[in-house]
């Protein structure tokens, strides 16, 4: 019996001990981490590409509009989405981030392989990333959900209106790449869809895309929403917010 007794606690000694390893290691090496908010298009971005390349990573909601110190320290522009390596560095920006995950995890390419592919890939991010976030997210997910978060009072009816509008010519662009082309930039599935996707998901939350008006954009859109790498962001609730029934659905 003594014998027994000693035993346990010497095996008891010694998973204490790996546990505490662990523990220092972990300190020392966090998890990635990805700084980024419920519909923040940009941080989607990012998310989708951790989720093509398998990446292991976790998240980490930042409300910008508390302008967090620490949060600050690791981007003073104060804007998400931010990821911080194991290693402790934070890098910024959708786009640098995106180019520098494809750089340190090459499979699947998403960039396109040629100057003349990435050039055409880059342009419809800076189209998707800034066009469209000013003309359709802003003036849609910016007016009815974050303007309450910053506390600047209740949506803009002419603004949500031009969002509205906006979004038609950014559909009818969809149509015509993908009637002349398999995906947004070419015969690849590139980081160009996975910036329109993002985009696109954050403003279907709001049941605020013309699907029916749209077939080909929303055939291209029922291509990406089905990619594995996708369905985790369609599982994010916002707080007191619901999404339309065919938000999720994969068959819309
Ligand atoms: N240039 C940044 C822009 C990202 C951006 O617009 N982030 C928004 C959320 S999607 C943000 O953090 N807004 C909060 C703020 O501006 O304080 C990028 O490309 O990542």
């Amino acid at each position: 019996m003594m014998v027994f007794v000693g035993a346990a606690k010497k095996v008891t000694a010694a998973i204490f001990g790996v546990y505490l390893r662990l523990r220092k290691l972990m300190y020392k090496f966090p998890m990635r981490t990805l700084y980024h908010n419920w519909l923040s298009p940009h941080s989607r971005k990012v998310r989708i590409v951790l989720g093509e390349k398998k990446l292991d990573f976790e998240l980490e909601v930042e409300k910008t509009w508390e302008r967090r110190e620490k949060f600050l320290r690791l981007n003073p522009a104060g804007e998400i989405p931010v990821l911080v390596e194991t290693g402790g560095a934070a890098i910024s920006g959708a786009q640098v981030i995106c180019e520098y995950l494809d750089e340190i995890a090459v499979d699947p390419p998403l960039l396109g392989s040629g100057p003349m592919e990435r050039a055409e890939v880059r342009r419809l991010c800076q189209w998707f990333d800034q066009k469209f976030d000013r003309e359709v997210t802003n003036n849609l997910v910016g007016e009815k959900v974050l303007k309450r978060f910053w506390g600047k009072g209740s949506p803009d009816s002419n603004l949500v209106r031009a969002g509205k509008a906006n979004i038609k010519m950014h559909l009818d662009y969809i149509g015509y790449l993908v009637e002349r082309r398999t995906w947004l930039a070419g015969d690849q599935f590139t980081l160009a869809d996975i910036a329109a996707g993002a985009q696109l998901s954050c403003v279907d939350y709001l049941g605020d895309v013309p699907w029916a008006d749209y077939p080909v954009a929303k055939d291209w859109y029922a291509r990406i929403k089905s990619r594995p790498s996708f369905r985790p962001l369609l599982g994010d609730l916002l707080a007191g917010v619901k999404p339309p029934a065919h938000y999720t659905d994969l068959d819309f």
